[in-house]
């Protein structure tokens, strides 16, 4: 059994590595949902669905979120009536959101909805929110955060926002003072959460934002704590490359927090948490800093540009889990 700790994008281009090296029913996913959102009535789960879709072989390959082929027909004609059209739900998308959101009102959980969608699109990794309760992003924007609304939205005082308006909405292009997760502290780890990474034989912590999506799950309490439990068998995958993030804001929020946007910073974002960072052979000169982190610094192809390379990166990652040093 592995259990891997997901965000979107970069750890569902892993995730399609890993299922490539072991048998998809021996992995579990474990989630973020601090992104999720209600629009226009609708629970949009937007890491859930990156998984399942990455997963599924149906994903956008251009944007990396949302299907293939898609349609936008409704967002057109919600333009007309001046609705919200800055979050881009595409016509097939809708579907997962018209059916996850009507199942939540009838009283399913979202482990349960996740389950039925992700079988639906014959997804093999088990997937699993990281909560069915609700954990929201907040990011405290500095100044007017500069989205859209002048002046009148206060110039001298912070401004805290709802992560998809930062990331989507202001395009991540404004700075950040903070990120806290409302809900966190009376959540519960969703059923199957803590008992997946008590027994994984490698824990896996997906390269994917380590404040944004990461941070989330572990502040779902019981969740970190469980890790730090495992942190000899947890193997972390660092987002960054050579300074930069390889998709998103991860570089420039690092800074804005206080962090250094580097494979030094993730490593000591987490040190009590893992016991080996792999970072891309661009940062191999950084691996004597990582050691003194406290980690194993294990350098190798990072940047997954083609499904045979997320597999063989997917294969480094379990065989330094499965490796004492
Ligand atoms: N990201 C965007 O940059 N623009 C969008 O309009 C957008 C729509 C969207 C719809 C469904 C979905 O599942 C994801 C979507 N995303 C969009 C991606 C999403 O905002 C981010 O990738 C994650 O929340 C960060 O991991």
């Amino acid at each position: 059994m592995i259990a891997a700790l997901a965000g979107g994008v970069g750890a569902a281009r892993l995730l399609g590595g890993l299922v490539r090296v072991v048998p998809p029913r021996d992995i579990t996913v474990v989630v973020n949902t601090g992104d999720d959102t209600v629009l226009h009535g609708l629970h949009v789960s937007p890491d859930l669905d990156t998984v399942t879709y990455s997963l599924a072989g149906v994903v956008n390959p251009e944007t990396g979120w949302g299907l293939t082929g898609e349609t936008w027909a409704a967002m057109e004609a919600l333009e007309r009536y001046g609705g919200e059209t800055w979050f881009r739900l595409g016509d097939r998308d809708l579907a997962t959101h018209l059916y996850r959101t009507q199942r939540l009102r009838e009283g399913a959980t979202l482990t349960a909805v996740t389950s039925e969608v992700a079988s639906s699109w014959d997804v093999g990794p088990r997937l699993l929110p990281m909560s069915d309760d609700p954990v929201r992003t907040r990011v405290t924007l500095a100044e007017d955060g500069g989205g859209g609304g002048g002046s009148r939205e206060g110039r001298s005082e912070d401004k805290e926002v709802e992560f998809q308006d930062y990331f989507v909405r202001r395009r991540h292009s404004v700075e950040v003072r903070a990120v806290r997760f409302d809900g966190a502290e009376s959540a519960r780890p969703a059923p199957g959460v803590i008992e997946a990474i008590e027994s994984a034989a490698t824990v896996v912590v997906c390269p994917s934002n380590p404040i944004v999506s990461i941070g989330p799950i572990l502040a779902v309490p019981g969740v970190e704590e469980a890790i730090v439990h495992r942190r000899a068998d947890t193997v972390a995958v660092s987002p960054i490359v050579a300074g930069a993030a390889l998709k998103g804001p991860a570089d420039r929020l690092l800074t804005e927090l206080g962090h250094e946007a580097s494979v030094v910073g993730v490593a000591r974002l987490y040190a009590p948490l893992a016991s080996i960072l792999v970072v891309d052979e661009a940062d191999a000169a950084l691996a004597h800093r990582v050691e003194a982190e406290g980690l194993r610094c294990v350098v190798a192809p990072a940047v997954m540009s083609s499904p045979e390379l997320a597999a063989s990166l997917a294969e480094i990652v379990l065989t330094a889990g499965a490796t004492r040093p």
